[in-house]
């Protein structure tokens, strides 16, 4: 059996999560807790850089959640989380990337701001006008659109999806001016995949140790 070293608060584990769900594909979970559990040595045996998640299938060992999505595509095809026309597979890409490239180095220092870890005010500023050119960015693309590629859901929506929703439910931000993006964000909550791994306020506060750690080790 297929299993995911995972941490429930982790949007990069969470991707690969919603895809097992997605696939109807039986995993067994083996949580990570990231206040130092991620060092320990036989965990720094599967991931030298102590992350999660890592995927273990049969003797196959994988890290990079994004690595991870499209194994898990192109092994268990059905259902595709990948468009196939060209021009579809170049979107997934673009917007994935812009998650990562983008979106990504704006999240920390908000994510650090919110824990309670000191930021320069400036910093914090620039970091959410440049996220709002990033949400307006999204929203453009989901005009007219149930998912990123209509009539699909797709990687796109999963790694977009679980950021928006850190921005949503952790950091306060208010979706309502990206129209398109809050009807799609709504979309991604009626699926189960979704409901499923969306952690609680609950699971968010017990875990603010553990967040404030993992932030503070990063520049
Ligand atoms: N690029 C990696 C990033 C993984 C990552 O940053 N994981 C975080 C949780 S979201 C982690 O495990 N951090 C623990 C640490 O840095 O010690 C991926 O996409 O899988």
């Amino acid at each position: 059996m297929i299993k995911l070293y995972t941490n429930r608060l982790s949007n990069n584990a969470r991707r690969v999560q919603v895809a097992l769900l997605e696939k109807g594909l039986e995993a067994e979970l083996i949580p990570v807790k990231l206040n130092g559990e991620q060092f320990q040595p036989d965990f720094l045996a599967l991931n030298p850089f102590h992350k999660v998640p890592v995927l273990v299938d049969g003797d196959l060992t994988l890290i990079e959640s994004l690595a991870i999505l499209d194994y898990l595509d192109a092994q268990y095809p059905d259902p595709p989380l990948l468009p196939t026309a060209p021009r579809d597979l170049a979107q997934v890409r673009m917007l994935t990337q812009v998650q990562v490239q983008e979106m990504t180095p704006l999240i920390f220092p908000l994510l650090k701001e919110k824990v309670g870890i000191s930021v320069a005010a400036d910093v914090v500023e620039t970091a959410q006008t440049q996220m709002q050119m990033v949400l307006s960015f999204y929203d453009r693309h989901l005009i007219e659109h149930d998912f990123f590629i209509p009539g699909q859901f797709t990687q796109a929506d999963i790694v977009v999806g679980v950021s928006v929703a850190i921005l949503d439910a952790f950091l306060g931000f208010d979706l309502t001016p990206y129209t398109n993006l809050a009807a799609w964000y709504d979309r991604l909550y009626q699926r189960p995949s979704w409901q499923t791994t969306q952690p609680n306020p609950m699971e968010v506060m017990t875990a603010l140790p553990q967040i404030r750690a993992v932030l503070k080790q990063r520049s």
